[in-house]
């Protein structure tokens, strides 16, 4: 059976929701995060070298990197549940998501929540990160301009990826001037699979 190892409000709350999106038994190894540092409880280490969460395990395969956690979980048990695109252009477009959700543009989101902490002497690294924040933000706004989903009409891997984007955003509360994305953030969270999942997944103020 597929085991998600799952940090209580980090990003493997978005596998969590895939599996229910796709109707999969799974089972969930729950961590918590230390209460004073955030940080993953040392247990996670023993999973995987990195001790950072989701890690999925599916049989022979064990994976600690969402985008290919979506991806595999998508190819794998997918069809006729979601959108999986096999023409190569719009598998390309795809692709581009996935990737593009870790590689990007969490970025700067993550260097404005640790730079915050910095106080004062962060100052000097705002304007760049304000910038590249709004620069991603705007791109995803607009590719969502008169789609339900960010490959059109129907559901797929892309939107999870991209769900905890959004996410951290309005978390930050940035996503007022972003109107696509945001009402895109609201649909997702209105599938039965997303509350589902909330419900198995404990506490995620993210997402509420
Ligand atoms: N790019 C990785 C990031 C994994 C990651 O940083 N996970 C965070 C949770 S959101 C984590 O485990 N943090 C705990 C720690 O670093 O101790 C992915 O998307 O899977």
């Amino acid at each position: 059976m597929i085991k998600i190892h799952h940090l209580n409000e980090s990003r493997s709350q978005r596998i969590l929701w895939l599996v229910e999106e796709l109707g999969l038994p799974y089972e969930i190894v729950s961590y918590s995060r230390n209460a004073t540092t955030r940080l993953a409880p040392p247990e996670l280490e023993t999973i995987h070298p990195l001790g950072k969460s989701p890690v999925l395990e599916d049989g022979a395969v064990k994976l600690a990197e969402s985008g290919a956690i979506v991806e595999y979980l998508c190819d794998t048990y997918g069809q006729g549940k979601l959108v999986v695109p096999a023409e190569p252009a719009e598998r390309a477009a795809y692709q581009e998501w996935l990737h593009y959700a870790e590689g990007s543009a969490m970025l700067p989101l993550m260097l404005g929540m640790y730079v915050a902490r910095l106080g004062e002497a962060g100052a000097p690294l705002h304007p760049r990160i304000e910038s590249e924040t709004k620069n991603h933000l705007s791109y995803v706004n607009d590719a969502l301009g008169g789609r339900m989903y960010l490959l059109g009409e129907g559901f797929s891997g892309a939107d999870v990826m991209m769900s905890f984007v959004a996410e951290v955003a309005r978390a930050f509360g940035k996503l007022k001037d972003y109107p696509n994305l945001d009402a895109w953030l609201d649909r997702v969270h209105a599938r039965p699979a997303w509350k589902a999942a909330l419900d198995k997944g404990g506490a995620y103020a993210l997402g509420r």
